[in-house]
């Protein structure tokens, strides 16, 4: 058996076929992480969701932020972004069905040795107490009040402080787990910026590169950063390649770090 981690997909489903043929992907052999954001902007998400749904039993998969944006459309608790492209999953005839499979899914998966995120961590969390703040989020969108729930992540976050509760604390876990690109050094995360690392604002730095980290004791497996690419560090494995923008799909296996990518099928959207 081989573990496969694999970036943001976003729609990408010709490239994510490209990718599994370069893997030799065999369902019944091999377990494939998904980083999150498996929807949105990239022509084909209703055929990415099935896919992942029908392999449920060999894969891990995250949510991130697209992903979460998705429900809350389903949800009628945010509406159309500028380039969504959504409207197919959202008229297909198991909408439902991909919907309750999709806010059923992990907003972190902890193993011994990795955590698999879309975006990032807060310095102060163990990988315990990230996979308890996930927790939080996770079972407000399995329970019978996933809609109402959805409506409030919206806005911009407070601070992360243990003391948090409601809407503030879901939009600060939020914040971490699915939008963090750069933090300030006092842990706060830098909205709105994803340029490369040397663009960040001044006092902003990449969120696995803050110091006294509490979470290292792990690697942080994540995507959400296109415009930083790939990139391997001593805690950290960035796999955002940014398929959807045309560049490619990037897939690592986590049992002895090598590396497989393919060029982006898909032409990205002008
Ligand atoms: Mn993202």
């Amino acid at each position: 058996m081989a573990r496969y981690a694999i970036g943001d997909v976003q729609g990408c489903m010709a490239s994510l076929e490209r990718l599994l043929a370069l893997i030799d992907f065999a369902p019944a052999r091999d377990h494939l992480w998904f980083v999150g954001d498996l929807v949105n902007r990239g022509p084909r998400s209703l055929d990415v969701l099935r896919w992942a749904m029908d392999h449920d039993a060999v894969i891990t998969c995250v949510l991130g932020n697209h992903d979460l944006h998705l429900l809350a459309r389903a949800a009628g608790a945010a509406g159309e972004k500028k380039r969504d492209t959504l409207d197919e999953v959202l008229a297909a005839p198991d909408c439902d069905r991909l919907i309750d499979w999709l806010r059923c899914r992990p907003l972190l998966h902890l193993d011994p040795k990795y955590v698999l995120v879309h975006a990032g961590l807060h310095p102060q969390w163990t990988a315990p107490d990230a996979r308890a703040r996930a927790a939080e989020i996770e079972r407000e969108l399995r329970g019978p009040t996933w809609r109402a729930f959805l409506t409030q992540i919206h806005g911009s976050p407070p601070r992360w402080d243990a003391r948090l509760g409601g809407g503030d604390r879901w939009r600060a876990i939020l914040a971490y787990l699915v939008r963090a690109r750069t933090c300030k050094l006092d842990g706060r995360v830098v909205p709105d910026f994803d340029g490369p690392p040397a663009q960040a604002p001044a006092g902003a730095v990449p969120w696995f590169a803050l110091p006294a980290r509490a979470w290292t004791t792990h690697t942080v497996v994540f995507g959400h950063w296109a415009a930083l690419g790939l990139d391997i560090g001593a805690h950290h494995v960035g796999l955002d390649t940014g398929c959807v923008w045309g560049r490619s799909l990037t897939a690592i296996r986590l049992d002895d770090r090598m590396v497989f990518q393919v060029k982006a099928v898909e032409t990205p959207a002008p």
